[in-house]
């Protein structure tokens, strides 16, 4: 199955392949897609040594004999693709089911499109069971493996339970939805953990990769840190690559036809007319409806722009075989007869419409040619036409109408913005544009091709494959700081030879799992703990200190007994030689302020309670509804940012808290005022959460810092779980 002489092997998937299966009077036909993926991935500069494409043909496996069949397979082979083949069934209810009228719908924001049938979900999971077997024939556990978009959203966890050492990324072409849309979707939690499998998820601008995330932490608890998950230890970066284009092929088409065929047949035939172009797939999402709505006010209120402007529609065919797109189709026909039927005249028409795929050249001399582009998408998780109309302006005049909810918007800030829902701001956009004096048109036009011909395609394509490999060489840091039995040997043998030891452990979450009351009585230390710390402390030449958040009282009552040094409140208590003794400060001022807050939170948060230590005040909310808890621990936060004296009091996000503390009380100082009194050749440092990294970066270089749990952390370790933190100190007692 694997091939070890392919060793970084990048292999692209996606559900159609770059080249197309017809058959046409029975004979086969092979036609290249010219789009910009292919372009992109032809042209990666990479030192890949090989490439492969795996997708769908576009033919269903029933239409081909088994001798056509391996005809195909083979001529396609030739191009480094390996087809997938689909039953007209599957093709049915993957493609045109669950890919086009569940996920494509729900994540432009149509839910009233959106169809949930299981019969769909049942053929999405199949398919992509069926793509994960033909990447697995081409891959190994070192190759780069690219999945694209939303037909594939469960792949990315299929190979990774196969191939874990994997790289994988995943690129969305479409927008990912805010969590209130996509939450609709019953398998919301397969689709997330599916694109968790990937390495490095990309997404066209920030928002969309926003959206995912807090999707993640809304539907499966999963917070992130700067755009990055941490799952089973493994990092995940998601972010934003605005797709480009092949900036050069559509700058020189452009200059080179401009006195070609096509070019002179528009020259005269719009002679002394305004072109206001509409180049899109025949897609509800594109707004073509809305955009004729919009031209035929703007024809009604501007009669006399009557022969003076042309409206060119051009429509790609798209998902013809799906009814909702057959009815657009009618929709969008009907209206362009009723306005040229309104409007025209014997020498004139208001609209042309074609309903077909352009010749390159032809499309590229459109784009030229025409005064406005009126690209008015109601979503576009990024939109093309707009960019490959400014790249095709070789004499840089000309308006681009950008609607605010195409994911270009961001980057083509010169263009002249509608909300596409706004009949009237586009009839304004229309005049707005056919009046814009030249010279602005020019420096518009440049501003924005200086930054399109920066970031194309080919820069897009080679950006993400960098990324993903930095991402993976996170990886490989990240698992050279796992305790390993060999760090543990080390430890060991440390400890064994050392004059003076010192542990500073923490509790909650350290030795102990956290339980959803955090003061419930299963959280005290049972007997086998308290036999191992017993022994720990008794050890000669051994202060073991236990370090935690929790108030002294609880503290003196579960270990009190034992040999053991107490930290309670992140040192605001702490107990020596059997004696407690407390730092000075005064919280009662602050605690005035602040409880009346919590309380009022608490009352209106089911689940959350508050806690008051003596320097300190905690609002938990582990037992809160997780969207709940996220939205009012953002307003909290934002309210006690108003009302706390930051110098002096700080707001700490733990582990399903907030604490409101003292600055200048943490852990990291209460470790090192014990440093400075005890000298020491072994110390061993163990913790969970944001409060121990204090203590982390307080140890001097030789002690043993080990973090509970995958998170980012300054600490020279990190281990798996309690379990294994009990099981080292075990260990350590038995020596
Ligand atoms: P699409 O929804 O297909 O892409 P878009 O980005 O505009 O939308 O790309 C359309 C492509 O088709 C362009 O390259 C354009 O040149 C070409 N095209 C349009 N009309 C044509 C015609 N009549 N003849 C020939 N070619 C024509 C999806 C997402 C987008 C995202 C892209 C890329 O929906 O939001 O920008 O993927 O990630």
């Amino acid at each position: 199955m694997i091939d070890e002489k392919n060793s970084q092997k990048l292999i692209i998937v996606s559900n159609r392949l770059p080249i197309s299966v017809s058959k046409i009077d029975g004979k086969l036909e092979f036609t290249n897609s010219s789009g910009g993926l292919a372009t992109a991935m032809s042209s990666l500069d990479t030192k890949l040594v090989d490439r492969v494409w795996i997708g769908w043909p576009g033919i269903a496996s029933e239409e081909l004999t088994a001798i056509e069949r391996r005809k195909v397979t083979l001529k396609l082979r030739e191009q480094g693709c390996f087809p997938v083949y689909l039953t007209s069934q599957q093709i049915k209810n993957f493609y045109s089911g669950y890919a086009n009228d569940t996920i494509w719908p729900l994540f432009h924001y149509f839910q009233s499109y959106t169809q949930h049938n299981s019969d769909f979900w049942a053929a999405y999971k199949e398919v992509n069971e069926i793509f994960k077997t033909a990447v697995l024939k081409q891959s190994n556990n070192d190759s780069l493996i690219w999945i694209h978009d939303y037909h594939l959203m469960l792949l990315p966890k299929l190979l990774r339970k196969v191939l874990p050492k994997s790289s994988i990324g995943f690129f969305l072409h479409i927008p990912f939805p805010s969590y209130e849309i996509f939450r609709q979707l019953p398998n919301r939690n397969e689709i997330l953990e599916g694109l968790m499998g990937a390495d490095l998820i990309g997404f066209h601008i920030y928002d969309y990769a926003r959206h995912f995330l807090s999707s993640v932490l809304r539907a499966t608890d999963t917070e992130s840190k700067h755009g990055t998950l941490t799952i089973e230890g493994r990092t995940i970066r998601t972010d934003a690559f605005p797709i480009g284009i092949d900036y050069q092929k559509f700058a020189t088409t452009a200059k080179k036809g401009r006195d070609n065929d096509v070019a002179k047949i528009l020259e005269d035939h719009y002679s002394g007319q305004k072109i206001i172009l509409s180049v899109d797939r025949l897609d509800y999402s594109k707004g073509i409806l809305k955009r004729l709505e919009a031209f035929e006010q703007f024809l009604k209120e501007n009669p006399q722009f009557c022969k003076k402007v042309t409206l060119v529609v051009i429509a790609v065919p798209s998902r013809i075989e799906v009814e909702t797109y057959k009815e657009l189709r009618d929709a969008i026909e009907l209206a362009v007869s009723r306005i040229n039927g309104t409007y025209s005249t014997v020498d004139w028409s208001p609209i042309s419409y074609q309903f077909k795929n352009l010749p390159f050249e032809e499309l590229v001399a459109l784009y030229a040619r025409a005064d406005i582009a009126l690209v008015t998408p109601l979503r576009d998780g990024m939109n093309l036409v707009a960019k490959e109309y400014i790249a095709s302006k070789h004499n840089n005049l000309g308006v681009l109408i950008l609607s605010e909810m195409a994911g270009a918007i961001d980057e083509l800030h010169e263009a002249v913005q509608v909300n596409p829902n706004d009949t009237d701001s586009i009839v304004w956009s229309i005049k707005k544009a056919l009046k814009m004096p030249k010279k602005e048109q020019k420096l518009r036009i440049l501003s924005m091709k200086s930054r399109l011909s920066q970031y194309t395609v080919q820069r897009w394509a080679s950006d993400f494959i960098e990324q993903l490999n930095n991402v993976k060489q996170a990886q490989t840091e990240q698992n050279q700081k796992v305790l390993s039995a060999t760090h543990t040997g080390e430890i060991i043998s440390a400890f064994n030879s050392a004059k003076k030891r010192i542990l500073f452990l923490d509790y909650d979450g350290t030795l102990r799992n956290f339980t959803p009351d955090y003061a419930s009585s299963r959280v005290a230390p049972p007997k086998s703990l308290l036999k191992i710390l017993d022994k720990l402390g008794k050890k000669e030449s051994t202060e073991v200190y236990i370090i935690s958040g929790r108030p002294h009282g609880i503290l003196e009552k579960w270990l009190g007994h034992l040999p053991l040094n107490l930290v309670a409140e992140h040192g605001a208590w702490i107990k020596q030689n059997g004696m407690w003794s407390q730092q000075k400060f005064s919280s009662r001022e602050f605690k005035k302020a602040i409880l009346p807050i919590l309380k009022r939170f608490t009352d209106r948060t089911p689940g959350a309670l508050v806690e008051e230590k003596s320097s300190a005040l905690v609002w938990h909310y582990r037992n809160v509804a997780t969207e709940l808890a996220y939205t009012r621990r953002a307003s909290l936060r934002r309210e006690l940012g108003t009302v706390i004296d930051s110098n002096e009091f700080g707001i700490y996000s733990g582990n399903k808290i907030i604490e409101i503390k003292p600055r200048d009380v943490h852990k990291g100082e209460t470790v090192k005022r014990v440093l400075k009194n005890e000298s020491s050749d072994f110390i061993l440092c163990i913790g969970d959460d944001y409060t121990d990294e204090d203590m982390f970066r307080a140890l001097p270089d030789h002690a043993f810092s080990i973090r509970v749990g995958y998170e980012e952390t300054t600490a020279r370790f990190q281990i798996n779980n309690v379990d294994a933190v009990v099981q080292l100190l075990r260990l350590l007692g038995d020596l």
